[in-house]
């Protein structure tokens, strides 16, 4: 009784003292920091923090700092309700970057669409995440206009192409979601869809999977999945024998990738919602930034992590010109906030972007790598388009 008195009474005095905001300017990031899905997390927490360096050695907020306040949203939905909540509750964030994965996003999402926090989902891409709610929008493109432009290069690469085998892990909403897209695509383009096959994230051993595909006698096999099962899938393909290429869906779309496919996973073709190439004033500076520290391009996950920082920034420089930001109380400015995200637009290293009434992205280019593996440890992402 008297712990349920504490508890609610320390409820409301962080609550009260949580209304005024105060600088530095609290922005909260729930990625991905460990399990399995931090092998693509890993790459959120740095474009996250390469943005935060950048905006505040450049005056932060007309003079006002940001501060990144990371909570570890590991890889399932409890952990990314936990750390939405921590964020929204006890940090006072003005708004959320994250959650690494939409499965996470549907349950999640609703947590700071209640608290009128808003959302900028950094690497969510099933259809339905900014149908969410009028507080949550999304820096990184859709399934839906993304990884099609991967099976038209892979068609490109060879045309002769007819028999296609499509696996996805049913677990999981993006690759439930981008699944569809690929197989609506390959039917639209004429091909085949010779077998569809399922797994889980959790998987290790995918010889029903291969068997199966081998017997259909595929020439393309298309992968939904996250990146230690697609790795581990692409792997096993190859090993048993598979020959023709591959297309990997977004959850492969990372170099963490290759310690688990290692020299099997060349020649897998990954549709991409970032280029460094693009010609962006922004990109080059987050290009140069990135290639000092760590001596290679940068990754779409690390770039849209980046955009989303730099979204909220820019957003909250218009309304602090407006009025002081630290002289607004919380609740006002988290809705403020969420409105001028969806009012603005942005030039990012993803190029010019902005957001349709929903928080659906706005994005021009779109690009196609394939994966080129050296040996079994060193490799990198080709851009063919
Ligand atoms: C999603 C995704 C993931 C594969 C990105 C990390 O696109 O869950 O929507």
């Amino acid at each position: 009784m008297q712990r349920v008195v504490l508890t609610v009474l320390l409820g409301v005095l962080t609550a009260a003292h949580a209304q005024r905001v105060q600088a530095p300017i609290p922005i909260g990031i729930a990625v991905a920091q460990t399990s399995n899905t931090a092998l693509l997390g890993q790459e959120q927490v740095i474009g996250a923090r390469m943005a935060e360096k950048y905006i505040n050695a450049r005056g932060g907020i007309n003079g006002t700092p940001i501060r990144l306040i990371f909570q570890d949203a590991a890889g399932d939905e409890n952990t990314a309700i936990n750390a939405f909540q921590n964020l929204i509750t006890k940090s006072g964030v003005v708004g959320i970057v994250g959650p690494t994965l939409s499965q996470q996003a549907f349950a999640a999402d609703p947590i700071a669409e209640r608290a009128r926090v808003p959302v900028l989902g950094p690497s969510n891409t099933a259809k339905g995440i900014p149908q969410i709610g009028a507080f949550i929008a999304r820096v990184s493109a859709p399934v839906a206009v993304v990884a099609p432009n991967a099976i038209r290069t892979a068609l490109r690469l060879d045309p002769k192409i007819k028999r296609v085998a499509v696996l996805y892990a049913q677990n999981d909403a993006f690759s439930v979601s981008e699944t569809g897209t690929f197989q609506e695509t390959a039917k639209a383009q004429g091909l085949d869809v010779v077998t569809v096959q399922k797994f889980l994230t959790t998987d290790t051993d995918f010889t029903t999977q291969v068997t199966a595909t081998l017997n259909a006698n595929a020439d393309l096999v298309i992968v939904s999945g996250l990146a230690a099962d697609g790795g581990n899938l692409v792997k096993q393909l190859r090993q048993l024998g598979y020959k023709g290429l591959i297309v990997g869906g977004n959850g492969l779309n990372t170099s963490n990738i290759f310690p688990v496919c290692q020299q099997y996973c060349d020649g897998v073709i990954i549709a991409q919602a970032y280029s460094p190439a693009q010609a962006s004033a922004a990109n080059q500076v987050f290009v140069r930034d990135y290639r000092a520290q760590y001596k290679k391009d940068p990754p779409q996950f690390a770039a849209q992590a980046y955009a989303a920082v730099q979204v909220m920034a820019d957003a909250l420089r218009v309304i602090d010109r407006r009025k002081k930001l630290t002289s607004w109380e919380l609740p006002a400015l988290r809705v403020e906030l969420n409105k001028q995200i969806l009012a603005g637009k942005y030039n990012t290293p993803l190029g010019e972007l902005r957001f349709d009434k929903d928080g659906e992205i706005i994005q021009k280019q779109f690009y196609v790598a394939q994966i080129k593996m050296k040996d079994a440890k060193n490799g990198s992402f080709v851009f063919l388009r």
